[in-house]
């Protein structure tokens, strides 16, 4: 274990005092309030207040709530399926106002706080490992545009409540131009009382997107290390020190942790498989599998893996080297593209990337991007196009063959980082295929691309749980398809109910799905929570398709946090809606043989 017993040799008290040498001599730099004690305490510990939101109706208050999650890789955070639940119009403003400007439950996140606990995703050989006390600081770097606020804070607490104090030389959030009000008024008097020299603001006077945002928060930045976070991420126990210690060893290594998934429509933290990044010759990033010879090593589950691409949010680099390397192009606008540019620079000028396995931050996947870009273009392509040109030398054929009509697109002035090309002295883009990702131009030699992992899709068939009729108590009727089974996007209705009928046959398993006739799950829309449900392909993700049947045979819809019922139980049209649950007779279901 390449981190493994570093200090094994010292005693406690060695330790202590080691520490404590650091923090006087070599770290004049604790900008952020007093000397912590050599104990290493979060300052989350210290500094430990009410959110905004404390508690929502016939639930315990959260933020003191510190049960421990249980340890290992268990595969949810335990957290009530109905925390999304609606009880008034103001609910349900809040979410679907959420929905619809950050295409999350901000309703949850809302009524989850500033500060909660997480499953420890790690492998447990993880806490065998120990760094060295001495570590170079952090200057984490989050820039935001429109973000809801109890994510944006939850993002700094996380870090706040995690990161030993004097490792953390400060947060520098940077507001990409925000609209939304409670970004300005409510988040500075937020800082300003609670935040006081921990977390400084810096504000865009115009949008400049996420790439030139960020480069603003990197010049404002004085700590050893800067750490990049997109602004509705949760870092784990531990998160810092295994991106900070191969730093440590080599600054010319840039690291990411393990990013976790933080499910859009729950808010459910849940460990992501160990993968690595890849890309196409779209130019979009993937996730491939590790290749076995990188998993077997002898470091087993701990070691660091290298990786050809970055996901791009998520990752700590020498602030120097940052700065040497070329920062980011500039000329890149609002979103994409900068991931794959700065992981071929790092590869081809003499970096490493590595995946950090026993460093896990949570980040919010969320189905859709709820911005544009101001004037609308497709800054994708354009950045693309400039990393192309830049970069990927004779290879950049591969990405106008699939995109002919950009071939001809002006793509702004790149001479800057022709320049930076030339000065680092880079290999070649050949280099990086044969070196760093061969296994692209093998799969390709194969006659097919690499086939990427999606973090959410489990491999298994989720387990059946119960099969039968959906009966509504109050119609006395069964919910079946209005037209057939295997017809997506087709509504439910209540008929009368068939024994023997396959088609009105509804399998519950393990994920909380609904599954007609084995063919399609019943499935709400997120955005238009008010529309019936309806029968769509399974996606395996939860949220529009999760379900619980439980207390007083209520069927609850967990991304929409109302139950089913039936809309005019006498009526023959049997419409059924979703509806703030009320345990009625019309919202009692019964799953029967
Ligand atoms: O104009 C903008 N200004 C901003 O400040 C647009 C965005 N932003 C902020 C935004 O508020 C967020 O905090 O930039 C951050 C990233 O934007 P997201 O969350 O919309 O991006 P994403 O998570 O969909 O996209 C991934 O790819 C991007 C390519 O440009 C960035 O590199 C993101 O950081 C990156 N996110 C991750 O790597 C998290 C894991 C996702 C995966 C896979
Ligand atoms: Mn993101």
């Amino acid at each position: 274990l390449r981190y493994f017993c570093y200090g094994c040799l010292f005693t406690s008290a060695t330790w202590s005092v080691l520490l404590f040498v650091y923090f006087n001599l070599s770290h004049d730099g604790l900008a952020l309030g007093s000397a912590p004690a050599p104990g290493v305490r979060p300052w989350g510990s210290q500094h430990r207040f009410q959110p905004r939101i404390t508690h929502w109706p016939g639930h315990e208050p959260r933020p003191n709530d510190r049960r421990k999650a249980p340890a290992g890789n268990q595969r949810t955070a335990e957290l009530s399926p109905e925390m999304g639940m609606i009880f008034n119009e103001q609910d349900q403003e809040v979410r679907d106002e959420g929905y619809h400007k950050h295409a999350f439950n901000m309703l949850i996140s809302n009524r989850l706080g500033y500060h909660r606990d997480l499953p420890d995703t790690r492998n447990g050989k993880c806490k065998e490992v120990v760094y060295p006390p001495a570590l170079p600081s952090a200057s984490v770097v989050i820039c935001f545009f429109n973000e809801a606020l109890s994510a944006l804070l939850r993002t700094v607490h996380s870090v706040l409540d995690r990161t030993p104090a004097y490792l953390l030389h400060e947060i520098i959030l940077v507001d990409d131009d925000s609209e939304l009000a409670d970004l300005k008024g409510e988040l500075d008097a937020y800082i300003e009382q609670n935040l006081q020299g921990k977390v400084k603001l810096v504000r865009n006077e115009k949008r400049e997107g996420l790439i030139r945002g960020r480069m603003v928060g990197a010049s404002h930045a004085t700590g050893e290390v800067l750490v990049f976070l997109d602004s509705h991420c949760e870092v784990n126990e531990m998160w810092l020190q295994p991106l900070l210690a191969p730093i440590k060893e080599d600054r010319r290594t840039v690291v990411c942790p393990v990013i976790d998934i933080i499910s859009a429509d729950t808010l459910v933290y849940s460990p992501s498989p160990i993968v690595r990044g890849g890309f196409n010759w779209g130019l979009h990033f993937k996730w491939d599998p590790v290749p076995p010879s990188d998993l077997n090593s002898p470091d087993g589950a701990v070691a660091p893996i290298r990786s050809p691409t970055m996901a791009g949010g998520l990752f700590a680099m020498d602030r120097n080297y940052f700065n040497e390397l070329g920062q980011y192009d500039s000329g890149m606008d609002i979103w994409g593209g900068e991931n794959l540019e700065i992981s071929f620079r790092i590869w081809m000028c003499g970096g490493q990337l590595l995946i950090i396995p026993c460093s896990r931050v949570g980040h919010i996947f969320r189905k859709r991007r709820p911005y544009g870009s101001p004037g609308g273009q497709d800054t994708m392509a354009h950045n693309s196009l400039r990393l192309a040109h830049v970069w990927m030398d004779e290879y950049k054929e591969q990405y106008f063959a699939l995109r002919p009509e950009l071939r001809t697109r002006s793509y702004g002035d790149i001479s800057e980082r022709l320049s930076v090309r030339q000065r680092l002295r880079c290999h070649s883009f050949k280099w990086y295929l044969d070196h760093v990702y061969p296994e692209m131009q093998a799969a390709e030699a194969r006659g097919k691309a690499q086939q990427p992992v999606f973090l959410n899709k489990g491999l298994r068939r989720p387990k059946v749980l119960q099969r039968g009729r959906l009966r509504n108590l109050q119609a006395n009727k069964c919910l079946v398809a209005q037209g057939r089974p295997s017809q997506k996007g087709g509504i439910v209705v209540l008929r009368d109910c068939h024994p023997s009928d396959p088609e009105q046959e509804w399998a519950y398993d393990e994920e909380q799905e609904l599954i007609l006739a084995g063919l399609l799950c019943l499935d709400v829309s997120e955005v238009r929570s008010s529309d019936p449900p309806r029968l769509m392909k399974c996606h395996g993700s939860g949220g529009s398709q999760q379900w619980t049947l439980g207390k007083s045979n209520r069927l609850y819809q967990v991304s929409v946090g109302q139950c089913l019922a039936a809309v005019d139980p006498l009526s023959h049209k049997g419409y059924v809606a979703m509806a703030i649950c009320n345990g009625s007779e019309s919202q009692q279901w019964q799953l029967e043989d």
